[in-house]
């Protein structure tokens, strides 16, 4: 016997802050059946799944939150300018309780296919446990960093210690007094490289790209602070809104060019003992992230602090980027200080190649045998389509997402694609450049918006228009050619995938133009979309 599937409203797949969120409007604001669809065994998305010694967010935490309910704001204090991963866990669990979402959310579920029928208007999603679900609404909130990428080195079976990636770690997992190695020097290695020598007997950092790492500035929070906070969060927030890269500071409008070698040098000292890479980045010059020269000032400035803190002048040296200072921003605590240690060895892969993993742990090209028990690959992920590329997702004509998208992922404003009437995406390509939380907020609250609209206007479905994703695509594309970005590779371009074309995965035009652009397109009622109705053929 063949059982029927359930229906629901709407369908979530995801409970990371996005998919949490999106679950909360619909179910609590707009009272749909929903319900949210998680492969993990647990709530919290990247921060159920990076367990790694040091994970944490590096954007402060007082932006690295909600900020749709003021009681929330205000009950819920962080205790460091940072926030680490238990603490973000704990709030995202909070939250979950708070707003009584638990039941809603099925764990250790994994959606493997998706599928829209044209004639009911309706998608069914298939589980990994054999269930299947109708529902009218889809919105992915899968993650745009979570399908982690190991890298194709020779002999990765063969390794007889225990292998990790960082985007996976299991729970419990234990480094201390090990023999450790680490691929990948980025946001998450560098984080790793820095508890991990405090923790093992001995930890090898194989890097690839040296990168520019910038001071933390983690501080506990004063009890003044909080207050201040909690009494001003609207204004607080507003000015995050109104921002570009959503992080809480004012961005700077003076070039690094406009004025004299003191100033900036002043201003770059100011920035690195304050603390924080997108200030470091975005808020002591306009013009560091657009301009070669003044990128080259702000590069040459951390070159110049590396030379002053690393002992031995060989690591220093390896320890220098030479390329643009262009790649998302990095910051943490005592990064390059801990190069100074004993029990830290750094192997720079681009003099000294790895030949190949072998059982006892890496052999480099000049012969050396690195010994390790547990060898970390903080490797990065395949950003923003490699979740989606995970599920089968059909749409009109039984296209797949993945055909449509080919090389080049696409979509209308970061939340839609042509062909996938009424699925959206919670940072689909080519969403803002900026801290998530703002962003995932903004566009779940946006998405939330559309299906109460086509829902009260008897709208059947809603969907970009080619022309419009079109436009959206090449726009974002346009733009981002004018930033640096684009002459490094990275996984905001795509580039950090041997063979995959370079393109953009942002739109770089700030925060608050990006709302104010979903804005419009509500204003102008759904300009970019076709909004069917039910028994009328098509009403824009
Ligand atoms: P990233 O930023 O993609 O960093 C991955 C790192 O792994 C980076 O240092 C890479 O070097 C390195 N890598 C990748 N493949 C290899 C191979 N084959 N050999 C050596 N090294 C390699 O991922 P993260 O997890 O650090 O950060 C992702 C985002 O999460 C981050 O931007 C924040 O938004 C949070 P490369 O630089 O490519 O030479």
């Amino acid at each position: 016997m063949t059982r029927k599937p359930t229906h629901l409203d709407a369908i979530v797949i995801g409970a990371g802050f996005a998919g949490i969120y999106m679950l909360h409007k619909l179910r609590n604001e707009l009272g749909v059946r929903v319900r949210a669809f998680e492969r993990g065994t647990g709530i919290g998305g990247t921060w159920h799944w990076n367990r790694y010694p040091g994970a944490a967010a590096d954007v402060d935490s007082i932006v690295y939150r909600y900020s749709f309910d003021s009681d929330l704001l205000r009950e819920w204090n962080w205790k460091n300018r940072y926030a680490t991963q238990p603490e973000i866990l704990a709030y995202l669990e909070h939250v979950v309780d708070r707003f009584e979402l638990r039941e809603d959310i099925q764990l250790d579920t994994t959606v493997e296919s998706l599928t829209f029928d044209e004639d009911s208007n309706l998608w069914t999603a298939r589980t990994d446990r054999g269930e299947e679900f109708t529902a009218t609404y889809v919105v992915g909130a899968l993650g745009p960093l979570s399908t982690p990428i190991f890298p194709d080195i020779e002999g990765r079976d063969s390794f007889a210690g225990t292998q990790v990636h960082t985007g996976a770690w299991p729970e419990g997992f234990d480094i201390t007094g090990k023999k450790v190695g680490v691929i990948g020097t980025g946001s998450t290695g560098t984080q790793f490289v820095g508890a991990a020598a405090r923790m093992t007997e001995h930890l090898t950092v194989f890097q690839r790209s040296a990168q520019y790492v910038v001071p933390a500035g983690d501080a506990p929070l004063s009890d003044e602070f909080i207050e201040d906070y909690r009494e001003n969060h609207e204004q607080f927030w507003k000015q995050v809104f109104d921002s570009r890269v959503a992080c809480g500071f004012q961005e700077s409008e003076t070039s690094a060019m406009e004025v004299s070698v003191e100033e900036r040098e002043r201003r770059f000292e100011e920035s690195w003992e304050k603390g924080n890479g997108f200030h470091f980045m975005f808020g002591t010059f306009a013009d560091i992230a657009f301009n070669p020269e003044s990128n080259e000032a702000a590069a040459s400035f951390i070159r110049s602090k590396i030379a002053e803190i690393v002992r031995d002048p060989e690591t220093a040296r390896k320890l220098m980027p030479t390329d643009f200072y262009a790649k998302r921003p990095i910051c943490n605590t005592g990064y390059y200080e801990t190069y100074n240690r004993d029990n830290v060895t750094l192997v720079s892969t681009k003099e000294n190649p790895i030949v190949r993993i072998t059982p006892t742990g890496v052999e480099t090209e000049d012969g050396t045998r690195h010994d390790l028990d547990v060898l970390v690959f903080a490797t990065g992920y395949e950003a923003m389509q490699g979740s989606y590329n995970r599920i089968d997702i059909r749409g009109r004509g039984g296209v797949t997402l993945k055909e449509h998208w080919g090389e080049a992922p696409s979509s209308y404003l970061g939340v839609a694609t042509t062909g996938f009437p009424n699925l959206f995406t919670v940072f689909g390509p080519n969403s803002v450049f900026s801290n998530l939380p703002p962003a995932l907020q903004t566009q779940v609250d946006w998405i939330a918006e559309t299906i109460e609209a086509a829902r009260r206007r008897g709208i059947a479905t809603v969907e970009a228009t080619a022309a419009a994703e079109e436009e959206w695509t090449a726009m974002c594309r346009e733009m981002a050619e004018h930033s640096l970005f684009a002459q490094t590779d990275s996984w905001i371009f795509g580039s950090n995938i041997p063979g995959k074309k370079r393109r953009t995965l942002f739109y770089f035009g700030g925060i608050a133009a990006y709302r104010e652009k979903l804005r419009e397109i509500v204003a102008a009622d759904y300009e970019g979309f076709t909004l069917d109705h039910e028994g009328s053929p098509t009403a824009a």
